[in-house]
């Protein structure tokens, strides 16, 4: 049955999505006096943290900055408690946020979008849902993520295990208990390092399939010290301000000392300092060319592994897990908590899939070319079809039907990551080309979502109806995205970012590594020269 969420008239924005990007795109809209609804998949708020619930799951940017800055006296009333706060903690912030602006009431939930399509005679977009609601608007604005694709890599016999299959990414609502169980986790990011030492606590046995092994450093996540809170608070506005200005969206110094300048006890001083400390600033506080520099680099990745033979005590399982096959933090890093020590356990094994391939899934466990290990349960920790995944998923069609997996058949091409040629009135909320996974993403977040906003209103002070982005501007911004990713050393790894997780996908570095604040600044002048690489039209002007 069709469900028609508004009559007559089309609305102004249609955002999709009721994660950190969505509830704020609606909340901004609204208060700027368009008519705006949401569609969301899932039955609640969210977005990552209302699918991600698997054991261990936590933020790895800090709380005083894993937050809006929009709501200032929320800020206040917030207790900030552990210094990287947990998957139920964000979810319960949201939900909050959701509640104190009045947000769900023009969401509609469980609701999947499926289509999406633009229609040129009347400059307007239909979206649609697979449980049939249909709505019709100016604007579409996508707030979908760029993690929420779950990878299900296409193993032989998946279909058959008779145990329990989970991904980390699609976690189920109710609890769920590995007490007694044997249970194999396949895939050792920054998802499988966060769950693999928790389910090791409670399960009968784990084994840990793991393809290439991966640095990760100790998050050293503790209570925070609350006078440090109260100080904090008091300055709140201040550090708001140097979060948006920094590269990362986070007010942390980076150190511009090369690692190649110091002598190496004191090098070594320095790393043992950062891995005390826990958290990035072991990437950007020690040194400042470790990852654009491949001796630099392999001063931090020499170090980690030498932490990985003083913390596990197997050498051979040492062995496995250090990580040679790209250079430190050319994969996004994860943090963790007793990772490495996990593997000291007696109920956990490590199975090196370079040196004994998985061949299928059976209907009682893994079968690798080394052998068959029965289990109850298979924890699929598999990653996300990264950026791309959830914009394609939206099935979206621009002018003249085109699709943007057509338009991206070679990869994604976008002007600042917000828009695209071919799909006049769509924004893309933390898209490919914007530096959205290599920064704090609530900043990045709220710094599109107030561009968007400001851009819409400015449009309609002027009675335009139509933006659209230029093929040149779109040209220039794609490969200035990669030229930046080329002067580091991030492409060297077959990484997510990279679109190298999924077979098939085009290899171009996703992200625009740039930094927060020159892109920031890249946006503004776009807006204050008049929407500058954007057409601008008049078809179809706002009524209002
Ligand atoms: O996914 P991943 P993730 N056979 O793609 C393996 C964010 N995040 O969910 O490296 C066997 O990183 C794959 O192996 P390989 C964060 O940005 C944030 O862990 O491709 N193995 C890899 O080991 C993160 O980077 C937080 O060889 C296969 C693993 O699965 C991003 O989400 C927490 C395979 C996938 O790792 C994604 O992390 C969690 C196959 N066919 C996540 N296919 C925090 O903020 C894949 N793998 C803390």
């Amino acid at each position: 049955m069709t469900e028609e969420i508004n009559d007559a008239a089309p609305l102004d924005a249609v955002v999709i999505g009721a994660g950190f990007a969505g509830l704020y795109m609606l909340y901004r809209l609204r208060e700027q006096g368009f008519s705006v609804h949401g569609f969301e998949q899932g039955d609640g708020v969210g977005g990552t943290w209302y699918w991600n619930r698997y054991p261990g799951a936590r933020c790895d940017s800090e709380i005083m900055y894993y937050s809006y800055s929009f709501l200032p006296d929320l800020e206040q009333e917030w207790p900030l408690k552990e210094r990287y706060p947990g998957q139920p903690e964000i979810l319960r912030y949201l939900e909050h946020v959701a509640d104190r602006l009045d947000l769900r009431k023009d969401f509609t939930f469980g609701a999947k979008v499926t289509a999406i399509e633009y229609d040129e005679a009347t400059g307007r977009w239909t979206v649609r849902t697979e449980q049939g609601q249909t709505a019709t608007a100016r604007y579409v604005v996508t707030a979908v993520g760029c993690l929420s694709t779950a990878n299900r890599p296409d193993f032989a016999g998946a279909d058959s295990f008779q145990g329990v299959s989970l991904h980390t990414g699609r976690w189920p609502h109710e609890p769920v208990d590995f007490t007694g169980k044997r249970v194999g986790i396949i895939g050792t990011g920054a998802s499988g390092i966060q769950a693999i030492p928790v389910i090791a606590e409670q399960a009968g046995h784990l084994t840990v399939f793991q393809r290439t092994a991966q640095f990760t450093i100790p998050a050293e996540n503790k209570p925070l010290d609350q006078h440090f809170v109260a100080m904090w608070k008091q300055n709140y506005r201040e550090w708001r301000r140097r979060t948006r200005q920094s590269a990362g969206g986070a007010p942390v110094s980076r150190s511009t000392v090369s690692a190649l300048e110091v002598p190496e006890d004191k090098r070594r001083a320095i790393y043992e300092g950062a891995w005390g400390a826990g958290g990035f600033t072991f990437t950007f506080g020690t040194f400042g060319d470790l990852l654009v520099d491949e001796q630099a680099n392999k001063t931090a990745a020499d170090f980690v592994r030498s932490k990985i033979d003083e913390i596990v005590s197997d050498p051979e399982v040492a062995d496995m897990l250090k990580p040679t096959a790209f250079p430190f933090g050319t994969k996004r890093l994860p943090l963790d908590t007793n990772y490495y020590e996990t593997f000291n356990r007696p109920n956990v094994d490590l199975v090196d899939l370079r040196r004994t391939p998985l061949e299928e899934i059976t209907p009682t466990g893994i079968r690798t070319s080394g052998g068959q290990y029965d289990l109850d349960m298979i924890v699929y920790a598999t990653g996300f079809d990264a950026l791309t995944g959830p914009l394609q998923a939206l099935g979206i069609r621009g002018k003249r039907g085109r699709s943007l997996a057509e338009a991206w058949a070679e990869g994604p091409r976008t002007y600042l990551g917000l828009a695209v040629p071919g799909f006049p009135n769509l924004f893309t909320i933390t898209g490919p080309g914007s530096p959205s996974v290599l920064s704090n993403m609530p900043v990045s977040i709220e710094q599109h979502v107030e561009w968007i906003g400001d851009c819409l209103a400015w449009l309609r002070d002027r009675a335009l109806g139509g933006i659209e982005a230029t093929e040149s501007a779109t040209v220039a911004w794609t490969e200035h995205v990669q030229e930046v990713a080329n002067l580091t050393l991030y492409p060297k790894a077959a990484s997510w970012y990279m679109g190298a997780n999924i077979p098939g996908k085009p290899r171009l570095f996703l992200p625009y590594i740039g930094g927060l604040d020159n892109y920031g600044r890249k946006c503004d002048e776009v807006a204050g020269n008049g929407y500058e690489g954007f057409e601008l039209s008049s078809a179809h002007a706002v009524a209002s």
